[in-house]
C-alpha cells in the first residue's frame, strides 16, 4: 500500500516537474485555437535476443490518445514506430484526463547492436505534426540508456 502511494506521488512529482508541458493546458483551454505538442514519458528499454523493446506514454492535449505517431531512435537512427493505443488507467488518472487512458506505446524491433552501452529516444507526434521528445528517468532527460547484451 504504501508503496503504491510512493509511487503514485513519484509519478505525479515527474509529471508535474514537465512545468513546459503542464502550463501549456491553462494557456490552451483559454486559446482553442493553439496547438500544444503532446506530453509523455519513455518509460524503459532493453535489448535481448537481437529484440529491442521500450516502452512509454504518449498523449495529446487537444488529441487525447492515442497521439498520431511515436519514433524510437536508437543512438540517434530511426529504429521504427511503435504501437500506439495501450491501456494506461494509471496516466488517465494522474492526469485527470479519462481521455489520456489508451496513452500507453510500445515497440519491439529486430536490430543488431553491439554490446555495450546505447541509448534509446522517443518522439511523440500530434495530428498538427507537433513533436516533444519524450522525457526518461527523470525530466529534462531524453536519452534512455541501455545494454545491448
Ligand atoms: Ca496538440
Amino acid at each position: 500500500m504504501r508503496v503504491k502511494m510512493f509511487l503514485a506521488v513519484l509519478l505525479l512529482a515527474l509529471v508535474t516537474a514537465c512545468s513546459e508541458q503542464k502550463t501549456m493546458f491553462p494557456e490552451n483551454f483559454a486559446n482553442p485555437g493553439v496547438n500544444t505538442p503532446p506530453t509523455g514519458w519513455l518509460d524503459d528499454a532493453a535489448y535481448s535476443d537481437g529484440k529491442f523493446k521500450a516502452w512509454g506514454w504518449a498523449a495529446d492535449n487537444e488529441d487525447g490518445s492515442p497521439v498520431t505517431r511515436v519514433a524510437l531512435y536508437v543512438d540517434n537512427k530511426l529504429v521504427g514506430y511503435a504501437k500506439l493505443g495501450i491501456e494506461r488507467p494509471d496516466v488517465a488518472k494522474t492526469m485527470q484526463r479519462p481521455d489520456w487512458a489508451k496513452a500507453g506505446w510500445q515497440i519491439e524491433a529486430q536490430i543488431q547492436l553491439p554490446s555495450g552501452s546505447h541509448k534509446a529516444s522517443a518522439v511523440a507526434y500530434d495530428k498538427m505534426s507537433a513533436f516533444t521528445i519524450l522525457s526518461c528517468v527523470k525530466p529534462g532527460q531524453f536519452e534512455k540508456e541501455f545494454l545491448g547484451k
